[in-house]
């Protein structure tokens, strides 16, 4: 039996600008997010989900200005848009995050005032004139070499319009940090994953190939020409750089500046926290965020995980195209399981993926109905025409190490998603029930009924039946709601999942908890339907 492990586990998303209507991306990291907290739930851990709105700043101050609003109203309407797709309202996803912070409450402002206290107090900010390129878009500033001409305009090198800023500011001494992040990032070759991603964050602090001293300039942290921020402790003329606001987010929710709280030294000193972003937001994450919390002597996250992009039919989102897909869209047509399944199948996570109508359809029916959903409506209507509905016996060895159970018991041994490869642990889950499957047609029940082999047949479904609740078990961080169907057509109680690991745990993968022939299970019901092309599309 698994031992259970006291550790702490802290996940967290990006903040997402309001500014912006939630889409797949969003979602993406949301659900992935969602599946390793779960995850880490049945496995044991002590886990907090974070994720919530990053609300100040110029671009969601423009949104507003735009839509004809005062900010705090503005923010107060669109930030619904993404609650509801969590926990804090609709759940859309079907997600289980434990808080959703807001800049603009009271506790985070009091935190990123704190924050900024602290890096002041150390010596690290100092007033001085900021004069270069800024991009609202993107919400960051650049140095004249990093830009890029197009058609005679100077833009960012994502493409953003970027304007000439010149105003009195704060600075945040950067520069000092770039030997001790690299002393860092030395000793600690897991804090950015994928390695690719490490690499290309040790390059950019170390200036290229070759480590070049100055590479990383001082960072302005505060603006002067819009008032949509939080507050410079003791200089109300300045607001926040949104970045430096919105990274604090992570600390805000486990208490801080309250160092003395339980949550704070659970989650912020005593965990595994976790930061998931997109690669577009790395450098923010990577670099400052260790640099500011550094300069505060606080204690540093112990990884940053980085993502790659979602393009839509092989094409970028873009307004302009206007191909982004809202999250309830894609529910809406398929449902909200298939729609996590196939984000987290889809692509190796950190690469790039591309989102199609047909790749989706194509695994809903071949891995969800066709595989898994087959396998478990197949045995279990059998064991409900030919058992009496009852879980038949199986043999003495049935639940140790032969036959199908040992190939199960082979394919789910230390079942993890190591390196959030979500694609490598759902293929393990294809693998046994492919397996399973397989084993039913060789095996065939129906033939063995009709021989008078009665006993046999039930040695074979029950197999069958203890392979799909394993395969169920493992299913759950990725398809909860048909997961949780099928293990309560198995004979589990509402009760097995209102508990600290929010369902069944792994550890009831053991043979101890094989299923008990005799115990009687309720009328299967389908669980993972095909999607008719014709009938949707055409309607
Ligand atoms: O950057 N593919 O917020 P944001 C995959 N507020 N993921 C995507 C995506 C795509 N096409 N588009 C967006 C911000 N994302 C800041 C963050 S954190 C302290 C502050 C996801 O609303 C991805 O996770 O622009 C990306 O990092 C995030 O949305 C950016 O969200």
């Amino acid at each position: 039996m698994q031992v259970i492990k006291s550790m702490n586990f802290y996940i967290t998303t990006p903040i997402y600008y309001v500014n912006d209507s939630p889409h797949i991306g969003h979602a993406y990291t949301t659900i992935a997010c969602d599946v390793m907290a779960r995850f880490k739930r049945l496995d044991g851990y002590d886990v907090k989900f974070l994720t919530g709105t990053d609300e100040h700043g110029q671009k969601v101050d423009k949104a507003a200005k735009a839509a004809g609003i005062d900010p705090q109203e503005f923010t107060d309407e669109v930030s619904v848009r993404f609650r509801n797709l969590v926990n804090s309202g609709e759940n859309l996803l079907n997600v289980t995050n434990d808080d959703f912070v807001r800049t603009t409450e009271e506790r985070h402002k009091k935190a990123a005032q704190e924050l900024w206290t602290r890096i002041k107090d150390n010596g690290h900010i100092r007033l001085d004139n900021y004069g270069g390129w800024y991009s609202v878009r993107d919400e960051a500033y650049y140095q004249e070499a990093e830009l890029i001409e197009k058609n005679g305009q100077k833009l960012a090198p994502t493409g953003a319009e970027v304007e000439w800023v010149e105003e009195e500011s704060y600075f945040f001494d950067l520069s000092k940090w770039q030997q001790k992040l690299l002393d860092f990032y030395e000793a600690n070759p897991d804090f950015v994953t994928p390695k690719t991603r490490y690499n290309e964050v040790k390059s950019f602090v170390r200036g290229g190939k070759e480590f070049t001293e100055g590479a990383l300039k001082d960072l302005s942290i505060s603006r002067t020409t819009f008032d949509w921020g939080v507050p410079v402790p003791g200089d109300d003329k300045h607001v926040m750089y949104v970045w430096i606001d919105a990274l604090t987010n992570y600390l805000t929710s486990t208490g801080f500046p309250d160092t003395d709280s339980d949550s704070y030294k659970k989650y912020w000193e005593d965990a595994d926290n976790i930061h998931v972003v997109g690669k577009d937001i790395l450098r923010f994450h990577a670099v400052y965020w260790p640099a500011f919390l550094m300069a505060a002597g606080l204690p540093l996250p112990k990884k940053i995980v980085a993502h790659g992009w979602w393009t839509i039919e092989g094409e970028k989102m873009s307004k302009s195209l206007g191909n982004a897909i809202a999250p309830k869209d894609l529910i809406d047509d398929f449902g909200v399981d298939q729609t996590r399944y196939f984000l987290m199948r889809e692509v190796p996570f950190g690469n790039d993926g591309n989102f199609s109508r047909d790749a989706m359809i194509d695994r809903i029916n071949s891995d969800l109905a066709n595989n898994i959903g087959n396998l478990a409506q197949r045995t279990l209507s059998m064991i409900q025409k030919n058992c009496d509905g009852v879980v038949p016996q199986c043999k003495a060895q049935s639940a140790e190490s032969s036959g199908l159970l040992g190939y199960i018991k082979d394919v789910f041994k230390d079942f993890d998603i190591a390196d959030f490869r979500f694609d490598l642990a759902i293929e393990k889950i294809i693998t046994a029930s492919s397996r399973a499957n397989e084993y039913l047609d060789e095996a065939a029940p129906l033939k063995l009924k009709k021989e008078g082999e009665m006993k046999e047949m039930g040695y074979v479904l029950y197999e069958l039946a203890e392979s799909i609740r394993q395969i169920a078990i493992t299913l759950q961080p990725f398809t909860p709601i048909a997961a949780k169907k099928i293990l309560l057509q198995l004979g589990y109680k509402e009760a097995d999942f209102d508990n600290k690991y929010g369902g069944v745990a792994f550890e009831q993968l053991a043979a101890e908890f094989a299923l008990k022939p005799g115990v009687s299970l309720p009328k299967p019901a389908g669980v993972f339907p095909r999607f008719e092309v014709a009938k949707k599309e055409a309607s």
